[in-house]
């Protein structure tokens, strides 16, 4: 079996085409999409739109739950964004996916991690920044979960963990958005530092799973347009670039 997996696509239809163009030269058994689907200020209701006719296995992030459960006086502006331009159609849809998903026997699917939506599964927060974690740390977030290949999103880094049981994790990193500053639990930073879409392609073989990630170029400039006419000009620089904050110049 080959699977596809799709994560942190965050309402960038510019991004999420290209991956799913790419998806289809190469060929696959079946396309998963581990959530936080629509949130950011670009296309939120067009991403439903075409995910919900693909209807791909699908498990929800904690930015759908947010969208459908917290006052939008109190949300970020990627959540109230989406919230404000997304259908009644578009949310009955978000509210029937699961947190987690047993897709067989060997392949489970969560968010963040199998306990929760919203820590990283795969990373530390050190330093304000996201540093590898220990392989106790990612044991004991595993818990019971015993499938052979665990799909996280979350972090929207690229990367893959083997456990002393010889289960494998992977992160295929974010489809839609390369560079953030999160909150939870703290402060820190992501960037992965090229405005490339990633995605990965797990196919078994019969030594174990073979593991690809991949980076797709896609017309960022036009998403980092749209995001400057919405006046978000973090996601500008984030689409375009892959970083937060302007390098710094020598003088
Ligand atoms: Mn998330």
């Amino acid at each position: 079996m080959k699977i596809a997996a799709l994560s942190d696509i965050h309402g960038n239809l510019f991004a999420l085409d290209a991956v799913l163009a790419d998806i289809n030269r190469r060929g696959v058994d079946l396309t998963v999409n581990l959530g936080d689907i629509l949130s950011g200020p670009l296309l939120p209701a067009e991403t439903a739109d075409r995910l919900m006719a693909l209807d791909l296995p699908t498990i929800s992030g904690n930015h759908e739950r947010q969208v459908l459960t917290m006052d939008p006086a109190d949300m970020g502006a990627s959540d109230r964004y989406a919230a404000e331009t997304i259908s009644d159609v578009h949310r009955d849809w978000m509210s029937a996916l699961p947190p987690v998903l047993r897709l067989t026997d060997d392949v489970f699917l969560c968010h963040a991690t199998p306990q929760n939506d919203v820590d990283c599964y795969l990373e530390d927060i050190i330093d304000g920044e996201l540093r590898p974690a220990s392989l106790r740390s990612i044991e004991a977030r595993t818990g019971t979960c015993n499938a052979a290949l665990i799909w996280c999103g979350h972090s929207h880094i690229p990367r893959l963990s083997q456990l002393s049981s010889g289960q494998i994790i992977v992160n295929p990193g974010s489809v839609g958005i390369q560079a953030y500053e999160g909150h939870h639990p703290g402060p820190h930073r992501v960037e992965i530092g090229s405005p490339h879409a990633r995605y990965a392609l797990c196919e078994q073989s019969p030594d174990g799973w073979k593991v690809e990630f991949i980076a797709v170029p896609y017309d960022w400039h036009a998403a980092s347009r749209l995001a400057r006419q919405r006046g978000t000009l973090d996601w500008d620089r984030a689409l375009r670039t892959g970083y937060v904050r302007a390098p710094s110049v020598a003088v």
